[in-house]
């Protein structure tokens, strides 16, 4: 790292912090790339994930995160679930849901173009095509406009740029919806009533929904709808993004970004640069945004970053287009990987860190509804693996730079210090209970909802968003729309779930689901190995043929490296949020060739 800084500058190094670990680990990964290294390229998963949420809400709200807390959801009204797959993927979280359906209070909508089994719960489900969902939010909002079933008084006294939207969505009537989305208009309709008529709605979303081109504008979308009909700051009604790993709120929160410090404090603020460099003992700290994690990968290929350490992410499975990560990661002059396992990434490093998983150090998460929890010690990590935030304070030491912490709860106290919406907690409190942030102040106990009396940025801001296409569009070489994600028994690239003999017996291989008039009329059966193939690369897969996609629509999950999904989707990302696409493109299936052996 040393030399690498002193011969091509600190720019010339990238890390990747990791959802998995705690918080204490994620403030020291950015300290360590800004205090010890010199540079904001620092980046995590999220990019992948919410960072379209985070980004969306931001401009909407002031606030990137969920505005509600799960426990409220069992007392909705409505819920409007759209690209969440909530029983397999937050199955704590659908329990409250199904238990408010089943008390009669709740009623269900559900937007998904799989038939996923939350549409078995009651639900009245819209099925649209993959990638069109700015058409049936813009759709559902001009009924509510149309019918006059909107909250005037919220809208004037809270929000402001609604005429804009209104005009936009003018034009988004139920006929034009059904022609772009696959909806029948009276579905549309109905859906639109029942969400504005609900004295609380909450609207419930995840990747289906962030990982487009159009990522953020389908998240600023969500906003306008919530916003529309007064269900933003109350109980029981919100914008709820569920975040996907364990700790990704956390590793946002603790600043593992390329543009903010812990508590999204910019780095281009002169006064918050000078605040974290006196506590860091540093002169000065880099001034410029860092790089993304896909630009980082980029810049990797160009022969700008020479160095990348990645601690807890496994980007050889799960970032977009997997050939070129693979000659990407390789045109490093130096990769450092830390994990709990050697996985397919920690292969083509030069150095691997093994480290302690969340079961054999301390520290603290933060879920999904922003509530920071006390993680313990419970066993010793096996030979020689260390915690990850150990780890990272003797690599700093050995690059003469003073970092020591006694344990993780003094990483806190130095995190809390530094950032405003966790100044109120510390280890003390939080072995009582978890606490929500906001949680200014030692008396304070923290913050069940959101923009209660007023938005975090004022007024809530409505934007107008016109429906644009995905980056990839099906064609006659490649008829198909590819949507990938995942599935209950695994979890993402495998390196924990698929060390287990259970879920291995339950959910042994890929596959891909296929509509059976599609199958039919490719001659596929139930169960036959197929080829899957888009224009960056091909994989051979199980067929899975039923109606849980619609025609011209098939689904891969992503959690197999050896019919790696991300062959196959394509690295074009929003603009605003570089989140990839992985969500819509285009791809062709194709019965096996018969192969000569021998
Ligand atoms: N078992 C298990 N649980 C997990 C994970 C795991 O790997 N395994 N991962 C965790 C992580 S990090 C995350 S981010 C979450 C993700 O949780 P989810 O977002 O629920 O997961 P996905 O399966 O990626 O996609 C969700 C849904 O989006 C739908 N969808 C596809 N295309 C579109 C579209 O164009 N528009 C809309 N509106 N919907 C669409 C899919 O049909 C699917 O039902 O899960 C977390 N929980
Ligand atoms: N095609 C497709 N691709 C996707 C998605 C999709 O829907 N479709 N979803 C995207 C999303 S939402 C996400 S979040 C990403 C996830 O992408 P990644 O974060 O790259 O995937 P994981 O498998 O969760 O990798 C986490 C790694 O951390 C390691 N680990 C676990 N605990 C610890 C620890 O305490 N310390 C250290 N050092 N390591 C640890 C695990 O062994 C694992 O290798 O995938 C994205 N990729
Ligand atoms: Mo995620």
């Amino acid at each position: 790292f040393k030399s690498i800084r002193e011969s091509s500058g600190p720019d010339a190094l990238a890390f990747f912090s990791s959802a998995r670990v705690t918080n204490e680990e994620n403030y020291l990964m950015q300290k360590f790339a800004r205090a010890v290294i010199g540079t904001n390229n620092v980046d995590h998963c999220a990019r992948l994930c919410h960072a379209s949420t985070v980004a969306g809400l931001a401009i909407s709200f002031g606030s990137g995160a969920m505005t509600n807390s799960i426990e409220e959801l069992e007392r909705s009204d409505v819920v409007l679930i759209t690209g969440s797959n909530t029983s397999e993927n937050h199955p704590v979280i659908s329990t409250f849901i199904k238990r408010g359906v089943q008390s009669g209070r709740t009623k269900l909508i559900v937007v998904d173009p799989r038939r996923i089994d939350l549409v078995d719960h009651g639900a009245l489900w819209l099925r649209q095509r993959p990638g069109t969902d700015v058409a049936w939010i813009n759709g559902m909002m001009h009924v509510i406009v149309q019918e006059d079933l909107y909250d005037k008084e919220y809208v004037a006294a809270r929000t402001e740029g609604f005429e804009a939207v209104k005009q936009v969505v003018a034009a988004y009537t139920p006929e034009r919806v059904e022609m772009i989305t696959g909806i029948p208009k009276e579905d549309l309709i109905a859906a639109a009533r029942l969400y504005a008529r609900a004295p609380a709605a909450s609207i419930v979303y995840a990747m289906g929904i962030t990982q487009h081109t159009c990522g953020t504008d389908n998240v600023k979308s969500i906003a306008n709808l919530a916003m529309l009909c007064g269900n933003v700051g109350i109980e029981s009604g919100g914008v709820n993004p569920l975040r996907g790993q364990n700790n990704v709120q956390g590793a946002c929160d603790m600043g593992a970004l390329p543009n903010v410090y812990s508590g999204y404090q910019a780095v281009t603020v002169p006064e918050l640069r000078e605040k974290m460099a006196q506590t860091w003992g540093v002169k000065r700290l880099p001034e410029n945004v860092g790089l993304t994690m896909l630009e980082a990968m980029a810049a990797a290929a160009r022969g700008e970053v020479k160095g990348l350490f990645i601690m807890g992410e496994n980007p050889m499975v799960s970032e977009p287009d997997i050939h070129h990560v693979e000659q990407e990661l390789k045109a490093l002059d130096f990769l450092v990987v830390q994990d709990i396992f050697l996985t397919e990434t920690a292969r083509l490093a030069h150095v691997v860190l093994p480290s302690a998983c969340f079961a054999e150090k301390d520290g603290t998460f933060t879920n999904t509804e922003r509530r920071v929890q006390l993680v313990r010690k419970a066993v010793e990590p096996p030979g020689r693996a260390r915690a990850d935030w150990e780890i990272l304070c003797d690599i700093a030491r050995r690059m003469d730079y003073p970092m020591s912490y006694p344990n993780a709860e003094a990483v806190f106290d130095e995190m809390a210090s530094l950032t405003p919406s966790y100044a109120g907690m510390d280890y003390g409190r939080l072995a009582v209970e978890g606490l929500q942030w906001p949680c200014p102040s030692k008396d304070h106990p923290g913050t069940k909802f959101l923009h209660r009396e007023k938005f975090a940025r004022g007024k809530g801001l409505f934007a107008p968003i016109q429906w644009t296409s995905p980056a990839e569009s099906p064609s006659e070489e490649y008829p198909f729309i590819l949507t990938t994600g995942r599935v209950l028994y695994h979890y993402h690239t495998g390196s924990m779930t698929r060390r287990s003999d259970g879920l291995n017996e339950i959910c042994p291989e890929c596959w891909v689901e296929i509509h059976p008039r599609d199958a039919d009329a490719l001659g596929i059966h139930d169960g036959e190995m197929v080829e899957v193939s888009t224009r960056r690369g091909r994989i051979e897969v199980k067929a899975s043929v039923g109606p849980m996609t619609d025609e011209r629509t098939i689904f891969i999950p992503f959690h197999f490296w050896e019919a790696a999904a991300n062959r196959l989707t394509i690295a074009a990302v929003d603009p605003v949020a570089k989140i990839p696409e992985f969500k819509v493109c285009a791809a062709r299936v194709e019965k096996l060739k018969p192969r000569c052996v021998g």
